[in-house]
């Protein structure tokens, strides 16, 4: 009997979900891929992952991965990651997000003016930029590599014309090289939100 493929709930627009769709693509983990209404979120998924966020990856033996950095390392086979590697992820998760997060919305956050947001987030880029040679770890794109990328496009993204005047020429590069790259344009295809019952949209590699 073929065991039943693992399943992922995600959101396309989802950072979190863009990075373990990455890695799944680059793993060629074929797997069942369930659109997700964030606004509506399917019982199914909130059974097994109460907290509701997205990714969530659920085996056919009942396993589940509700973090999206776990799914990473699951498929790209990197249980333990260096400990750099594994701090440059929580900064960036932590301190770069919530500063990304205010820069992003400032009419949320009326404590600090959405430059000096920007100036926090500045910080963390200021270390990938001496990091990158031409990738975090060097010659190849890694784990670490995927796991900043969405949120550093985003950052790039709330003022496009100002970050293209900034003296990052290596963080340009790199978010480059995955944004016009086979690899992301493939994880922001879209599919139909999942309705049980309907036809499975199974990813195949
Ligand atoms: N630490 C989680 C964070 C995931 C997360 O916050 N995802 C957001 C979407 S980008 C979410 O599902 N939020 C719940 C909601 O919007 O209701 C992970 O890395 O997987």
């Amino acid at each position: 009997m073929i065991p039943s493929l693992p399943i992922l709930y995600t959101f396309r627009r989802c950072p979190y979900a863009m990075r373990a769709r990455m890695a799944l693509y680059t793993a060629k983990v074929d797997h069942e891929h369930r659109e997700v209404d964030l606004k509506n979120k399917p019982l199914e998924m909130l059974a097994i992952s109460p907290k509701g966020t997205v990714p969530v990856m659920q085996f056919s033996d009942g396993g589940i991965l509700e973090e999206s950095l776990d799914i990473m390392k699951w498929a790209l086979n990197m249980p333990n990651l260096p400990l750099e590697e594994a701090q440059c992820i929580t900064e960036n998760d932590t301190t770069f997000k919530k500063a990304l997060d205010r820069y992003k919305y400032p009419g949320r956050y009326l404590e600090e003016a959405q430059a000096d947001y920007r100036g926090q987030c500045e910080g963390f880029l200021r270390k990938l930029e001496v990091q990158l040679n031409p990738f975090l770890t060097g010659e190849t794109a890694t784990l670490v590599d995927m796991a900043l990328f969405p949120f550093i496009r985003q950052f790039a993204l709330v003022d496009p014309a100002w970050f293209e005047a900034q003296p990052y020429p290596r963080l340009k590069t790199w978010l480059d090289f995955f944004i016009s790259g086979a690899l992301f344009q493939q994880v922001m295809e879209e599919h139909p939100l999942w309705v049980p019952g309907n036809q499975p949209t199974v990813i195949h590699f």
